[in-house]
């Protein structure tokens, strides 16, 4: 009992201490207030022994008892305290962080749409690695530049899955950094800078084949490759020995034609030859390169022909053999095409006189081809790159970022001419993937894989032109539904297509090997069915030039329609390329079958028996398919060299993670390669 009174007395109370008594009268003590320590030693001492046994007995074991007991619970509380002081801290942590993970960007584009599904597919294409090569590379051994080992590769596959999925992540909090951009499953590497090169010119480097570092021995080719060399040295031997030095073979004549003057063939194969092994060939066509081939002449080229072709077959040959001449003359040539440059827009002339550096568009118009002013970029890029002069990236980024803006586009999709006064689009309302804007699309992409994956705007113009091919441009055919890719003109779709279109499955391929939307590879998988189907339903086995697909079903009709003005063949290459794109990325060896079905029928309804290979007017019928006599040099420059790349098992012969083809089949470096 508390003793208030007492304590009263005493007078004031210390406000800490509590005495508490076990209830006896003489614990307070008569005398008034004794707190000492004596008398409360003695006091409690003499309660003590005034206790029975039993009751000191009870109560030293209640004490002990109670002892072990705080012992247990101490250390038992002291866990628990720590989690519940953790936890405090983790719940302040994330009351913080919510907000900020909250205020971050918010994503630049769409949150990708059915980002599971995508993430779902990836890993199949991720695996799909070509089988393990029964026949390794061929070409001379200094192309033989270091492989990524396989399970680099692999490592590559997987990081960029780990990419995609942690975008996915982040798009989930609308975490959007400016350095990602996100666009179904479209992934760039956070870490990159979004600065353009453009502004900068790249470190030139060596030519490639001088980082061989561990050249691997080269061993024999395969039979169907064999057959490719053969089919080269057929062609070849009617260009030398009828067309030398000209533009292109006339087979049947036994001539040539000049469409430039400068040995367009010669120099769209140089590099052919050299990735087909053809030393001599390759030794003697140098000879003619450097004694006979003069730019400073009076005439008058095509810009966008002469750089797919001669600009970037001399670059090309430049970084597979290391010999400089080639570098020179493409330095020589880069610079005369200039002058195409100074127009009113900075949109260039189609027609560039190289002896007079004088430019001009086409006697009837002012406007240029948008896939010609947009197709020639990755060459003069590439020739600032090597030269330190950066007037070409310059004058064709200009032409790039100025079409990046341009209103008049249909969902990404692009009209096919362009004034080079106003800079502004011209013929609205027409939109194909085919002749006049094809490799528009091709080049955004490519030119996004050689800048080492930086210029956003490049990748955000693509995958917008994917996205519009998919909702104007997709239909299906009957009978077999067959996707296509038709045009549109002012609203009304037209069920044709150009076998030019036969790039987009090898392009969109490309883009998904490289971490773009994984039902980019899907439609690239229907899309090269659909080409091969342009080839297979033709009595021939070779495709014409345009299809009209039947959208509806008709006894006895075929998914393809061939109109009597469209049924010659050119010798195309753009089926056979995106078949070594798809064989390439996948290792189904369905696409080499279909590429050899292909070179089958080139031999037997294009070969020349004294020498070369023709264009054909009339591939519906196989008894006079209609020899046109001409040869054209992508036929060298680009069918053949695909078809023996499609027949290979070796990813390093032109390794896709290090090399990006030009639009007429010649490889440039990719200038940081994954
Ligand atoms: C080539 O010159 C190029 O591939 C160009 O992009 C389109 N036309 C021919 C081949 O068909």
């Amino acid at each position: 009992m508390y003793s208030g009174a007492a304590a009263a007395a005493a007078g004031p109370p210390r406000r800490d201490f509590i005495s508490v008594t076990l209830g006896s009268e003489e614990a307070v003590g008569v005398g008034g207030y004794n707190n000492s320590k004596a008398w409360r030693r003695r006091s409690c001492w003499r309660k003590w022994k005034q206790l029975s046994r039993l009751q000191r007995s009870v109560i030293l074991f209640l004490f002990a008892f109670l002892s072990v007991c705080g012992v247990i619970s101490y250390t038992s509380m002291g866990e628990v305290w720590k989690s519940i002081t953790n936890k405090s801290l983790d719940d302040q942590r994330t009351e913080q962080e919510i907000p900020r993970l909250k205020l971050a960007n918010p994503a630049v584009l769409p949150a990708p749409q059915k980002a599971d599904a995508n993430r779902g597919d990836y890993p199949e294409l991720s695996l799909q690695k070509p089988p393990k090569p029964p026949h390794v590379r061929r070409g001379p051994s200094n192309l033989q530049i270091k492989a990524p080992r396989r399970d680099t590769k692999l490592k590559i596959q997987q990081d960029t899955m780990r990419a995609v999925e942690e975008l996915v992540e982040a798009d989930k909090v609308e975490k959007t950094e400016k350095t990602i951009i996100s666009w179904r499953g479209a992934v760039i590497e956070p870490d990159q800078s979004t600065e353009p090169p453009s502004s900068k010119i790249m470190e030139p480097e060596k030519p490639s084949s001088v980082e061989a570092e561990d050249q691997k021995e080269p061993v024999p080719i395969n039979e169907r490759q064999l057959a490719v060399v053969e089919a080269f040295r057929h062609a070849w031997k009617g260009y030398k020995d009828f067309a030398w030095g000209h533009d292109e073979l006339k087979p049947l004549s036994k001539s040539y034609s000049e469409w430039f003057g400068l040995g367009l063939t010669l120099i769209d194969a140089l590099d052919t030859m050299w990735i087909l092994g053809l030393k001599e060939e390759f030794e003697e066509a140098r000879k003619w390169v450097a004694n006979d081939l003069v730019f400073d002449k009076n005439v008058d080229v095509n810009l966008f022909e002469s750089t797919i072709r001669i600009l970037g077959g001399l670059l090309s040959t430049y970084h597979l053999s290391g010999d400089t001449l080639f570098l020179e003359k493409a330095k020589d040539i880069g610079n005369r095409l200039m002058p195409a440059f100074k127009t009113p827009s900075k949109i260039p002339y189609s027609d560039v006189n190289i002896g007079r550096g004088t430019a001009h568009p086409p006697r009837w118009t002012s406007d240029s081809t948008v896939a010609e002013v947009t197709s020639i970029q990755l060459e003069f890029r590439e020739l600032s790159r090597l030269t330190g002069d950066e007037k070409f990236q310059k004058a064709v980024d200009e032409v790039m970022k100025h079409v990046h803006t341009l209103s008049g586009k249909n969902n990404g999709l692009v009209p096919m001419f362009i004034n080079t006064n106003s800079g502004q689009f011209t013929h609205l309302g027409v939109y194909t993937l085919g002749a006049r804007a094809d490799s528009y699309y091709e080049y955004l992409l490519k030119q996004w894989i050689q800048g080492g994956k930086k210029e956003n705007e490049l990748l955000e113009d693509y995958m917008r032109a994917i996205e519009g091919v998919k909702k104007h441009l997709l239909q299906r055919s009957e009978p077999k539904k067959l996707t296509f890719v038709g045009e549109l003109a002012h609203g009304h779709f037209s069920a044709k297509m150009d076998h030019l279109v036969c790039f987009l499955p090898g392009t969109l391929a490309l883009g998904a090997h490289n971490g773009l939307a994984a039902d980019h590879m899907k439609l690239a998988e229907t899309l090269i069915e659909t080409c091969y189907q342009m080839y297979a339903q033709v009595e021939t086995g070779l495709s014409p030039e345009i299809v009209h697909f039947n959208l509806h079903a008709q006894k006895g009709h075929k998914d393809v329609e061939i109109k009597p003005a469209d049924r010659h063949n050119l010798l195309r290459p753009e089926t056979v390329e995106s078949l070594f794109y798809m064989y390439r990325f996948t290792g189904d060896k369905k696409y080499q079958d279909w590429g050899w079905e292909i070179l089958q029928n080139f031999n037997r309804y294009t070969r020349v028996p004294t020498g070369g290979y023709t264009s054909i007017n009339n591939v519906q019928n196989p008894s006079n398919p209609e020899p046109r006599d001409k040869m054209e040099s992508f036929f060298l420059g680009e069918t053949l060299k695909y078809m023996f790349l499609l027949f290979s098992d070796d990813i390093d012969l032109i390794n896709l993670d290090k090399y990006v083809f030009n639009t007429e089949a010649h490889p440039l470096p990719i200038w940081v390669p994954a």
